[in-house]
């Protein structure tokens, strides 16, 4: 089949990966939330009361702000309404099964006590509190996965892996890179992954032009430490366990390996107080189940503000995606991806034993037309009310009377008992493509 343009980051060794178990949780569970959270948070998008641009995240680099004026952010980091448990909970109460937290973003601070770099929340801040350590503990109590982001190749808090001097802003040197490499990067990556437990991935970031040798430098202190571990295709050059998308990207058609698209619900991954362009509690359905029919993860980002509460324009969101996931999360959990390998317009389909769900977010006037299933239907049903679904067979189209309006404006589920594992006559289907 087709399979999209992978970004040069971001390649696997498919049969690495899927030679292997481990994935197997990940490709059970589909659906995880990101955190952005870190000194940055606290600018909401301004510097010196001056917009800035882009996403909120990089205002260090995009306001050319000198070190030492953006470390002094530590001092008014206090956290003041963080509940680290309410986003653990928040994750669970969505449907989520697995959380990524930056650890450590390209502005150099972590999140967790560091006994070999000081910019860190126990050394640094007012809050002096390890919310690494905090948050571990608020995820193992909802039985949440855990993924550590991790910002291997940027810190702008070192001098020659892109730190320090914005005239120049991509101040790299060998010696500084290897430095930060030998003296803060590899020894916090082997701190985060000894000291908090069993870790389920890592998700390291924008391996820029990072070599080979420090590609696996990276996978293979992490593979040490944690056998177990997931890692991200940005830890660079192929290495990976699987691909991750470009941000806020679905495929066209279904891909024949392991893939994750982290996606923000506005414009920004960390808080910007300017950012209003939310999308709509029905559009990220769509992304989720779309992921799910094709096969991948839907990584959806939450960006608390700087004292460490969650906006409520996501919050609100959350909770209508939870309310849909505790009716039709069998849709989601331990699916197999659609048998088709095309797109519909109207949503997305999953598969598990003999049923098929059709996860319609885009409703169809009056009938939905399926080309290519060869399978007898045997029962054909709404999966929130048991109501049945009228199917009727014309040619090679599957046909199903469908009401005016969607029972569930979202995302309505209608399940295909079919006969046998489905079978597509993917040669038919290409030919309409
Ligand atoms: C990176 C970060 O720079 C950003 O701040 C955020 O953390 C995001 C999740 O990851 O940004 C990227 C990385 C890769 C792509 C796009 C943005 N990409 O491959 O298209």
């Amino acid at each position: 089949c087709n399979i999209p343009q992978k970004s040069q980051d971001n390649k696997v060794d498919v049969e690495a990966s899927q030679s292997t178990d481990k994935m197997e949780w990940w490709r059970n569970d589909r659906f995880g939330m990101f955190i952005h959270f870190g000194l940055y948070s606290q600018c909401e998008g301004y510097w010196k009361d001056e917009s800035i641009g882009g996403i909120g995240e990089w205002i260090f680099k995009h306001a050319k702000i000198p070190v030492d004026e953006y470390k002094e952010l530590a001092n008014t980091f206090t956290c003041e309404n963080m509940d680290v448990d309410a986003w653990a909970k928040l994750a669970k109460e969505s449907g989520m099964k697995y959380v990524v937290i930056t650890t450590k973003h390209h502005d150099g601070f972590a999140l967790f006590h560091s006994k070999v770099n000081d910019f860190n929340v126990v050394d640094a801040t007012p809050y002096s509190k390890d919310i690494i350590a905090e948050f571990v503990e608020a995820c193992r109590k909802y039985d949440l996965k855990i993924g550590f982001y991790y910002s291997q190749y940027q810190d702008w808090s070192y001098q020659g892996a892109g730190g320090n001097n914005w005239d120049k802003p991509y101040a790299w040197s060998k010696e500084g890179f290897k430095n930060y490499m030998d003296e803060k990067a590899l020894p916090q990556v082997r701190e985060l992954l000894t000291n908090y437990g069993k870790i389920d991935m890592i998700w390291f970031d924008t391996p820029g032009k990072m070599k080979k040798e420090e590609s696996e430098a990276f996978l293979n202190l992490a593979k040490d430490v944690q056998p177990k571990i997931i890692v991200s295709g940005r830890v660079g050059n192929d290495v990976g366990d699987y691909v991750q998308m470009e941000d806020n990207d679905l495929p066209k058609r279904r891909p024949d390996f392991d893939w994750e698209a982290p996606v923000t619900m506005n414009h920004t991954w960390a808080y910007k107080r300017d950012d209003h362009h939310w999308k709509s509690a029905g559009y990220m359905l769509w992304q989720l189940t779309y992921s799910a029919a094709m096969g991948g993860n839907y990584l959806l980002n939450i960006g608390p503000k700087g004292d460490g509460s969650v906006p409520q324009e996501s919050v609100n969101r959350l909770k209508v995606i939870g309310d849909w996931m505790k009716v039709n999360s069998e849709v989601i959990y331990e699916a197999d991806p659609s048998p088709f390998v095309n797109a519909f317009n109207w949503g997305g389909i999953t598969h598990k034993g003999n049923k098929l769900y059709l996860n319609i977010t885009d409703w169809p006037k009056r009938q939905l037309s399926i080309f290519g299933l060869q399978n007898k239907v045997n029962k054909a049903y709404f999966l929130a009310s048991g109501d049945a679904v009228e199917t009727s067979r014309e040619g090679e189209y599957l046909v199903l009377a469908l009401p005016d309006e969607a029972p569930d404006r979202n995302a309505t589920v209608v399940v295909l008992e079919i006969e046998g594992e489905p079978i597509v006559n993917q040669a038919l289907v290409q030919k309409l493509d």
